[in-house]
C-alpha cells in the first residue's frame, strides 16, 4: 500500500497538533476530579507539591533548547522563557509565584523546596523531559513545548473552579495561573512558528505529532504518579477534608 508522502499544509498541520488535545492531561482523571471539586486537601497539597519540580527544572530544560540552538534570533525570544520562571531584577518569575501558590495553600517554603514529595513517577517523567531537551536538536525540543497550545484552558479552569472548590486555598495563591494565560499564547506563537518552519516533509510533520506525544506523555504520567500517590479514601469527602 503506498504511503502517502505528500506534506500538510500549515493549516493541516496545525490543525493535526492541535488535534493530540484529547490527550492533554486536562483530561486526566486527577484533573477531571481537580474539576469537579472532588479532591482533598492532602491530594491538592500533593500535586502542589509534585508540579513544583516540573516548575523548576523548566528553565534548565529552556537552557538546554538555548546551548543547542544556533540561530541567534530565536535565542532572543527563547531567553525570555528563563526569565518567566527565574524572574529578573525587576519582577519576580513563576518559581516565587509557584511558591505563593503552595503557602496559599498550607505548604511550607521549607517542604516544598525540600522535594521530599516528589515522587519517583514525576521525577522520572520530569527528568526524561530535560534529557530530551539536552539531547534532542533545539527544534525538536522547541516543538515538545506545543503542549501549551492546550494550556491556557487548564490554567482558566483552575481559576474558575478552585475558588468555589478549594476556598481554604488563598486565592491570592492563583496568581501563577493568572500570568501563564498571556505567557502561554506567546510561549506557542514561537514554538509553533518554529515548528511549522523546521516540519516540512510529511515524515518530519509526523515526527512533530510523535514528539507532542511524548511530551503529552511526559505531563499525563506525572498525574499517573500523583494519583497513586495521594490515592481518593473512599470514605473520604472533599468537603469534610478542610
Ligand atoms: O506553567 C507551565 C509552563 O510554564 C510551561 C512551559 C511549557 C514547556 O516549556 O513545556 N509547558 C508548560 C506547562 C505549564 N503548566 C502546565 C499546567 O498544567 O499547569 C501545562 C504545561 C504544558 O502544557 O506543557
Amino acid at each position: 500500500m503506498k504511503i502517502d508522502e505528500t506534506p500538510w499544509t500549515r493549516e493541516e498541520f496545525t490543525q493535526k497538533l492541535r488535534m493530540e488535545e484529547k490527550k492533554y492531561h486536562i483530561f486526566h482523571p486527577f484533573h477531571l476530579a481537580m474539576r469537579e471539586g472532588k479532591l482533598s486537601k492532602a491530594q491538592i497539597q500533593g500535586w502542589v507539591l509534585n508540579r513544583f519540580y516540573y516548575q523548576i527544572n523548566l528553565p534548565c530544560k529552556d537552557a538546554a533548547i538555548l546551548s543547542n540552538c544556533p540561530d541567534r534570533m530565536v535565542r532572543r525570544k527563547w531567553l525570555q522563557r528563563i526569565l518567566d520562571q527565574d524572574g529578573d531584577a525587576s519582577s519576580e518569575g513563576g518559581i516565587d509565584t509557584w511558591v505563593h501558590l503552595a503557602k496559599a495553600c498550607g505548604i511550607s517554603e521549607e517542604n516544598l523546596w525540600s522535594l521530599h514529595s516528589v515522587v519517583p513517577g514525576v521525577k522520572f517523567a520530569v527528568d526524561a523531559y530535560v534529557h530530551f531537551a539536552r539531547t534532542a536538536p533545539w527544534y525538536e525540543a522547541a516543538c515538545s513545548s506545543l503542549t501549551e497550545l492546550f494550556a491556557p484552558k487548564i490554567h482558566q479552569q483552575r481559576l474558575d473552579t478552585w475558588p468555589e472548590h478549594y476556598p481554604w486555598v488563598d486565592p491570592s495563591g492563583l496568581q501563577y495561573f493568572r500570568d501563564r494565560i498571556k505567557k502561554a499564547n506567546r510561549d506557542v506563537e514561537q514554538g509553533l512558528s518554529i515548528t511549522l518552519q523546521y516540519f516540512k516533509t510529511r515524515q518530519q510533520q509526523e515526527r512533530a505529532i510523535e514528539i507532542l506525544n511524548f511530551k503529552l506523555n511526559v505531563l499525563w504520567s506525572m498525574l499517573d504518579a500523583v494519583s497513586l500517590a495521594y490515592p481518593f479514601k473512599m470514605d473520604e469527602h472533599a468537603h469534610e477534608q478542610h
